[in-house]
């Protein structure tokens, strides 16, 4: 871009674009244009949303304004590094925080008549909103809208009460879902990869992309408590590539994408029932295999960089993969020693990684991005037991403890609008759905018993199918704007099995 013509456009979008996206490109009432947050729109889709604006949203078509070269050179813009890098600290994350209605202050009881702990949380990203499911009968009870772009798991407090949305701008959301009502909210960065919530439900982390962060608040009221840099020893910083929260350690976990390091950051023990949840610590808690005082971090050093990962049942093991790297490891969090290599080729996805019982050992199983397989692994000695062929790479597996099947999309690829069904006993495909030819469809939820399961056909114009999780029968389809993730409270609070936490 020419000097004359970047001085135009910068101006031009002083004049059509900051006053919702932020003079600094940081977002607004619309969300951050920076390349970083913008990694999954494609520069074409860019203008095409400049031309016409985007439905059931507040962004306006400036197709009769702008010519389109007025409206290419925009896009152009927003793609390009921002001269200084912005900052987000802690000014910035307290001037955001919105507390609409502090805790405590809205009614203890459900205002609707369905078990409040087989709920389903419906993420649509096509139009970012999210439903609300009764998870007996399958109807919506509410539905609402999300900030820009929500993505990873919603997390709820042990209760299922609240749920914590949050958003790839850093927007973190809490939500009554007793009232239906945002209760607040606070912006912890610019472009964030995920939140995790205590296993007490007193206290949320952020995982942050930029800034190098991961950032601390106080679960009631999202107050700010603690901003971590993301630096190592000799002064590098970080990009962290997601956040977990491991309850049997009473710590949150984080892995990073630039240093070859965990961080270990331990919540404090109750030593009294916290009054919300009636959670008091828990023997294996207590036991925790380590000193670090509770807040701080507690580094481990481990062999690689860790873009995707995931833990054995009782956290005493980080599974974990590079994203440019040729297999897994496994690494002890307690003495920080690698136990075992993974032989798994063509970028397992262990982010989706679930677990069950076979013949008396507990396996793992997960699919691959970038191959047409999932991998089977004895977790007693971290061998390979089979790699079932599947129709094409896969994102999102799962399953339920008291299902005989677990379920895995073929989301990356020309058969995505299928999924198979494996036998959790035979370890072999036992039946390959396509519940709409054309249409992807991808990632499963059950219900609390295990006994129906939804599955998104991830469209503008998708649904939601109910099936039953023993005739895979269709049951139902409930119309929903590109649902991405579903989420129920049973079974994310009780942490089961065969689902992500
Ligand atoms: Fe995700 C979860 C990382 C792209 C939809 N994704 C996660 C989590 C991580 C992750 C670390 C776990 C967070 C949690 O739940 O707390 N995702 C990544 C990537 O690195 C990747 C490949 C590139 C990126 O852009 O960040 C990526 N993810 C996508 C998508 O393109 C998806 C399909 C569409 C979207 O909405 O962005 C997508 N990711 C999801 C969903 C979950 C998720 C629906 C929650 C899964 C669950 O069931 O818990």
């Amino acid at each position: 871009m020419a000097a004359a013509g970047a001085d135009d456009t910068r101006a031009l979008y002083q004049a059509q674009c900051a006053s919702c996206h932020g003079e600094a490109r940081l977002g607004g009432i619309g969300p951050a244009l920076l390349p970083g947050n913008l990694s999954r729109l494609k520069p074409e889709a860019a203008e095409a949303v400049i031309r016409d604006g985007r439905p059931a949203s507040q962004m306006p078509a400036f197709g009769e304004q702008l010519d389109d070269g007025q409206i290419a050179s925009l896009a152009g813009w927003i793609y390009r590094e921002p001269e200084v890098e912005p900052g987000w600290a802690k000014e910035e994350i307290l001037a955001s925080q919105v507390v609409r209605h502090p805790a405590g202050s809205l009614p203890d009881v459900p205002r609707f008549e369905a078990d409040p702990l087989n709920l389903f949380i419906v993420v649509e990203t096509g139009d970012h909103h999210a439903s609300l499911l009764d998870g007996d009968t399958f109807e919506r009870i509410h539905r609402f809208e999300t900030r820009y772009a929500l993505h990873g798991g919603p997390k709820y407090t042990p209760d299922g009460r609240h749920v914590f949305f949050g958003s790839r701008d850093g927007w973190i959301t809490k939500y009554d879902l007793y009232n239906l009502e945002v209760v607040a909210e606070v912006r912890a960065g610019i472009n964030m990869r995920n939140i995790a919530v205590s296993g007490d439900g007193r206290y949320v982390m952020a995982a942050n992309t930029l800034p190098h962060s991961l950032v601390l608040f106080d679960a009631h009221n999202l107050d700010l408590m603690k901003v971590y840099p993301v630096v190592g020893e000799s002064g590098e910083s970080s990009r962290v590539s997601a956040v977990y929260a491991a309850p049997p350690r009473g710590s949150f976990i984080a892995a990073l994408k630039d240093l070859e390091e965990v961080w270990e950051i331990p919540w404090p023990l109750p030593t009294e029932p916290v009054v919300a949840t009636g959670h008091m610590a828990t023997p294996l808690e207590q036991q925790r295999g380590h000193d670090t005082p509770s807040f701080q971090v507690r580094r481990l050093p481990v062999p690689d960089y860790l873009d995707d990962f995931f833990f054995d049942l009782e956290y005493e093991h980080v599974i974990g993969a590079s994203r440019g790297g040729q297999g897994g490891m496994v690494v002890n969090l307690d003495s920080g020693e690698k136990v075992a290599d993974l032989p798994l080729e063509g970028m397992p996805h262990l982010g989706s990684g679930i677990t069950w019982e076979h013949e008396g050992r507990r396996v793992m199983a997960l699919p691959h991005l970038a191959k047409a397989a999932v991998s089977i692994i004895d977790m007693s000695d971290w061998s390979l037991i089979k790699t079932l062929e599947t129709d094409g790479p896969g994102f999102f597996m799962r399953s339920h403890a008291n299902s005989p099947y677990a379920w895995v999309d073929v989301f990356f690829g020309p058969h995505r609008d299928r999924v198979h069904v494996i036998d959790k006993a035979s370890l072999e495909i036992i039946e390959t759905l396509t519940p709409e030819p054309g249409k992807t469809a991808a990632h499963v939820e059950f219900d609390r018993d295990g006994e129906k399961l939804l599955l998104s056909l991830w469209e503008d114009d998708g649904a939601v199918i109910v099936y039953d999780g023993d005739t895979l029968e269709e049951e139902k389809r409930i119309p929903m704007s590109k649902p991405s993730g579903k989420y129920n409270v049973w079974n994310k609070t009780r942490y089961e099995e065969g689902t992500s936490h």
